[in-house]
């Protein structure tokens, strides 16, 4: 009987409808009539997260009772994108709520469309961890999120004048339904001062720091429920406040001014979010972040061991912490502090349970993306911890000589302080150091990392290093992002399953060569060309014909991806149909999104390229009806979702060695877009999947890069040798796409010529050629279609399910724990 059914849990069509309507009343303080759209969002919010809250406490409950072994993942973002639509399909109520919203005469998609997403992260490395919290819940490992609470996220992208403007991010302002405060969870975080030595009562030596900053960590906790099932982990995110205690102080000699400065300067911790995909050097707040952050967690994990498990030696049973980069690497050192100074143990036990409790990953080979801190800059914020650091690399040191006798560079190389110039803390050490397990996220990055930057630790401990491909989770990438091809392929392969364990998919292969399946295959992939034409018209103006081959590169911003030769390829489209107006040549949409790091000059007067070629492109009739080019703003997971089931082509073209893995990539293969790209990253995995025959490959190999950079690249003599490439590059300068202004994209022209640092010049002619080979496929629909048909079913590698798999059982020996459905 639905009527009988509990308001907050209950999940019939009767029960949502009564839960919105006591939500909207209750929580929002609105009748029907007078409601907002975006009261309306939060009682519908509400409505989905009454019934995660019932889930989580049960969970939490069998895993106090069972002392579960638990995950923690240390990462300083999160990208979560919208909560509502992907929890309503985690719990299984999509079409009930869909009905209750019709019924209710309520608009669905506009209450999704309400919702502002947490931008807690930057791209793949950010969003990779929002993808592993769902894919945790779904196999059901218990695991706890820690990351921070930040009050800005990512910034907002707008585009002026062709040029990326940053807006500040203000995802709170309207109230976040996700979180739960949790006021009395916070913990003391301290900074500066010095140390002292002392004797303890039983006369042992000890160590004291005498911080001259205390400020406080808050607990937000958001429930992350897993696809069809009873558990839900926690995603426990730290907001930074001024220290009730130091606060008192303050107000008690009578400095108000100074206690209202410390509660402005402590709050800024948590207050913004660096929008860098690689760290820089000399930022004293972002250390303050990742030692804020990391020592909340610690004592967080410590609070939580002693109330349950018992003695801090079992500690290690307990928690496996996964540090996501070097971030939070400053864990190894602040749980050496927390277990010596606050509990009392010795070093050796003490650093026998941090070994046994972190584990690594590194995200990037970029030399100038590995994270080090100046000598000078830790020891005034972290004074104790450097004593520490220092400790841990003279013992580590000693081992490294015992080793390889006499190898003194060796031991320079490897040493947790880079000596030359200014000295530095080199984190990836630390966190090498500091863990029993250190892994790369594709199979070519794991061998870089242990060839290249990790090689003396390789040649050290081999047994340490492990690669654990990434992977994305179908829900949100799949069933949240495109309902329709989820629900042809359910209907193709008997059931939904294939939601839940992605192998599954393989049942499509035999229907590749269909002409029905591949019909409403193509059908699906228009309806989705459709919807983003729809939006990126309002959005941008530019209309886009669904009939042409849509051609997508997102990402963020960097040389290395090389969004250039991308644009490259475009001016060579348009002069050769200037050229040779009766030229027959497959149109095409290209379509570009994401954001530059605000201070990296060079990307942003790439966005300005694209939207210059753009504008020329877009407003020749003579070549507008075979091309256009539309940058997408603001490039987000919202967007995303709605890029990736419109793509036909998805552009993975970075310098091979330089893209860790990708994630995109995979994004894009399992809505059914065939991949142009290089041999880099994930890439490789996903042809080797895929089949060779069905991705367009392209560009040098990292060995042909070597050998190329050895032999002393001369970016000057491939653009001398090919007309083609010079006419392009000319065009450019010529102030053609620049109203006249020959020196706007200067800078870029001749980087490329005379540095080139990634190689585009050197894969421009196999790029263009293989575009070729696209275009030519793209004229033989049926064989198009079975292409993308057998991407998409060979997919199941790169679920976030299969990637969490394997942490379980390789790295982190932990199990399943299934919490009962009911
Ligand atoms: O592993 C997630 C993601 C990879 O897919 C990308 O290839 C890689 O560039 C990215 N790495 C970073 C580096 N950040 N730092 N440090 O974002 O990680």
């Amino acid at each position: 009987d639905p009527v009988r059914e509990h308001t907050r849990t209950g999940l019939s069509k009767a029960a949502l409808m009564q839960a919105y309507i006591d939500n909207l009343f209750y929580i929002q303080g609105r009748f029907r009539e007078v409601a907002t759209p975006h009261d309306r969002y939060m009682a519908a919010a509400f409505t989905a997260r009454d019934r995660l809250l019932d889930r989580w406490l049960k969970s939490a409950q069998v895993f106090k009772t069972t002392h579960a072994r638990t995950v923690c993942y240390l990462s300083a973002e999160f990208l979560l994108g919208p909560h509502l639509l992907n929890n309503l399909v985690n719990l299984g109520i999509t079409r009930a709520s869909r009905e209750a919203a019709t019924e209710m005469d309520l608009d669905f998609n506009a209450i999704l469309e309400e919702e502002e997403e947490p931008g807690l992260g930057n791209g793949g490395l950010g969003r990779l961890a929002a993808c592993f919290m769902d894919s945790l819940s779904t196999c059901q490992i218990p695991a706890i999120g820690y990351g921070i609470r930040y009050e800005f996220g990512i910034f907002d992208q707008a585009i002026e004048d062709g040029w990326q403007v940053e807006k500040s991010d203000t995802w709170l302002r309207n109230g976040n339904p996700w979180e739960i405060p949790r006021p009395k969870i916070r913990f003391p975080v301290l900074y500066g001062g010095y140390t002292q030595s002392y004797q303890d009562q039983d006369g042992r030596a000890r160590t004291r720091w005498v911080p001259d900053q205390e400020i406080d960590g808050m607990a937000y906790d958001t429930p992350v429920l897993g696809y069809g099932v009873g558990n839900v982990n926690l995603l426990r995110l730290w907001k930074a406040e001024a220290s009730q205690s130091f606060d008192f102080q303050a107000f008690n000699v009578g400095d108000y001014y100074g206690a209202v400065h410390a509660k402005i300067e402590a709050e800024t911790i948590s207050k913004v979010l660096y929008p860098n995909d690689e760290p820089e050097a000399g930022k004293a707040l972002r250390l303050k972040q990742q030692f804020f952050f990391v020592s909340c967690s610690l004592q967080d994990m410590i609070r939580l061991h002693l109330n349950t498990v018992g003695p801090l030696e079992t500690f290690a049973d307990k928690f496996v912490v996964q540090l996501n980069d070097t971030h939070p690497s400053l864990a190894v050192a602040e749980l050496m502090r927390l277990l010596m100074d606050e509990q009392g143990m010795e070093w050796e036990p003490a650093w026998d349970i941090t070994r046994r409790t972190f584990c690594y990953t590194n995200h990037t080979l970029l030399p100038e993306a590995l994270e080090t801190w100046s000598v000078n800059l830790f020891e005034r914020l972290l004074p104790r911890h450097l004593e520490i650091v220092y400790e841990i690399n003279r013992r580590f040191l000693d081992e490294v000589r015992m080793r390889f006798l006499g190898d003194e560079s060796r031991v320079a190389r490897m040493s947790l302080i880079a000596e030359e110039g200014v000295r530095r803390v080199r984190m990836a050490h630390l966190a090498v150091v500091g863990s029993r397990a250190v892994n790369g996220v594709a199979a070519l990055h794991s061998e870089l990392v242990k060839t290249t930057i990790l090689k003396d630790f390789h040649d050290l401990w081999p047994e340490k290093f492990h690669n654990v491909t990434n992977g994305v989770t179908p829900r949100r990438f799949m069933v949240v992002s495109n309902p329709r091809l989820a629900h042809l392929i359910t209907e193709v392969c008997g059931d939904d399953r294939w939601i839940r364990d992605l192998g599954r998919l393989r049942e499509l292969e035999s229907h590749a060569d269909d002409p029905e399946v591949q019909a409403r295959w193509r059908q699906v992939k228009t309806a989705a060309k459709q919807d983003l034409a729809v939006w990126l018209r309002q959005n941008t103006g530019v209309e886009l014909n669904p009939a042409v081959m849509f051609d997508v590169l997102a990402k963020r911003f960097h040389e290395y991806k090389r969004q250039h030769l991308s644009i490259l390829h475009v001016i060579r489209c348009y002069q050769r149909l200037k050229q040779n107006p009766g030229q027959e040549m497959v149109p095409r949409a290209f379509v570009f999104g994401g954001k530059a790091a605000p201070g990296y000059y060079l990307a942003k007067l790439i966005i300005k390229l694209i939207n210059s070629v753009a504008e020329v492109i877009n407003h020749d009739p003579q070549v507008n009806g075979s091309i256009r080019v539309v940058f997408m703003p603001d490039f987000n997971v919202k967007n995303g979702q709605r890029l990736y089931p419109a793509a036909d082509l998805s552009e993975q073209i970075s310098l091979a060695g330089k893209e860790a893995s990708g994630t995109g990539n995979m994004k894009f293969s399992m809505n059914g877009a065939l991949t142009i790209g290089t041999l880099d990253g994930a890439n490789v995995e996903i042809r080797e999947e895929v089949g060779a025959e069905n991705f367009f490959l392209f560009g040098m190999t990292v060995d042909e890069v070597r050998q190329k950079q050895s032999a002393g690249y001369r970016p000057w003599d491939i653009y001398n040798g090919d007309p083609e490439l010079k006419a392009d590059i000319d065009l450019i300068s010529s102030g053609l796409f620049s109203y006249g202004d020959t020196n706007l994209f200067r800078p870029l022209t001749d980087h490329l010529l005379h540095q080139d640092p990634f190689m585009v010049l050197a894969d421009y002619r196999a790029y263009l050629d293989c575009q070729e080979r696209v275009g030519a496929v793209w004229r033989d629909p049926a064989q198009w279609d079975r292409m993308s048909i057998l991407n998409v079913a060979r997919m199941g590698k790169f679920s976030s399910d299969r990637a969490i798999r394997e942490y379980a059982e390789r790295i982190w020996q932990i199990e399943p724990l299934p919490v009962a459905l009911n």
